[in-house]
């Protein structure tokens, strides 16, 4: 039985690119489980296809995925591409902050990617905002479709690897990878003057195939973006410049908050840790704690 991945997903219908490079356009069959969940195939998942003609198919089975983001819905990528512009709508720290969390936990590679380089004046602002990811561990890589600013850093670390576009609406996502796809014109919208927010333009996410090996999907715009089913003992975690400092806290599962000989709180006060980052943490602590009392 052919074996493909789901490239793309509309009203019921899967779009499965067999390994002999058709594209299958298919219904699945029956119920997929694991762990006794009930599971909805999702773009990236590798999956067994019954042919059953003129370029059509049936999803027999998908197999165990190795990342799952819900927003977007992408299975099995490797790395992140964290998408979001300097102007236009104007860079905001907490969206970016949101997302790495989600990221983190699926344990994908992270790129931090800016966009619309070329409607900032001043380069210190780029800089400010490469230090505060920068000093947490992430590559943090200035765009710009008009100058052409970073296009290239971004095709290199995109290279060989499963990887997906993500961020809010307007930031430019389509329109980067239209400059890195060739022969891909992807959507592209404008941002409202009024709101400073994009249209929501990307409907639907897409693997597509990047020329000399890798997939890259892009992905419509999110904004909210909840913890729900995290606990507060796994966020530390998900902050990598906490990570090598937690386990030399005085107590075993420190939450970083007030516990005295705090390694992370140390850090923040001799400046090691950016505090719009430990702010962030803090904020995100308290809705999982406030989801947790809602749950029980
Ligand atoms: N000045 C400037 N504008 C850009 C750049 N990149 C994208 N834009 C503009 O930003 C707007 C939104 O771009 P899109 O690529 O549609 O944004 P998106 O992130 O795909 O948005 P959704 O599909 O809605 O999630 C368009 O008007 C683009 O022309 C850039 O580097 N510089
Ligand atoms: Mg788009
Ligand atoms: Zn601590």
């Amino acid at each position: 039985m052919p074996v493909g991945q789901i490239v793309k997903a509309i009203s019921g219908f899967y779009y499965v690119r067999t390994e002999a490079g058709d594209v299958l356009q298919c219904r699945a069959r029956g119920v997929f489980k694991f762990e006794k969940k009930k599971l909805t195939p999702l773009v990236g998942d590798v999956v067994e296809v019954d042919a059953t003609g003129l370029g059509e198919g049936v999803v027999t089975s998908v197999q165990p995925r190795h990342s799952e983001l819900t927003r977007p819905p992408i299975a099995n990528v490797d790395q992140a591409m964290v998408v979001c512009s300097l102007r236009q709508p104007r860079f905001q720290q907490m969206p970016v902050d949101r997302f790495l969390v989600h990221a983190e936990r699926e344990g994908l590679e992270i790129v931090i990617v800016l966009t619309k380089s070329d409607l900032i004046k001043d380069g210190r602002e780029i800089e400010q905002v490469r230090e505060i990811y920068q000093a947490a561990g992430y590559p943090v890589i200035a765009t710009s479709i008009h100058s052409g600013d970073g296009l290239e850093a971004v095709k290199e670390r995109l290279a060989g690897k499963i990887s997906v576009f993500a961020g809010q609406s307007g930031v430019g996502k389509s329109s980067l990878l239209n400059q890195l796809l060739p022969n891909r014109q992807l959507e592209t919208g404008s941002v409202s003057k009024k709101i400073g927010r994009g249209r929501h333009t990307t409907r639907q996410v897409e693997l597509l195939p990047l020329d000399g090996g890798g997939q890259v999907a892009d992905t419509p715009g999110f904004s909210q973006l909840s913890f729900q089913g995290m606990e507060p003992a796994d966020l530390g975690d998900c902050f990598p410049e906490f990570r090598g400092r937690a386990d030399q806290c005085r107590f075993r599962g420190c939450l970083h908050l007030n516990e005295p000989g705090c390694e992370v709180r140390a850090a923040l006060e001799n400046g090691e840790i950016h505090p719009g980052r430990y702010r962030h943490y803090e904020t995100f602590m308290n809705e999982i704690k406030e989801a947790l009392m809602r749950r029980y």
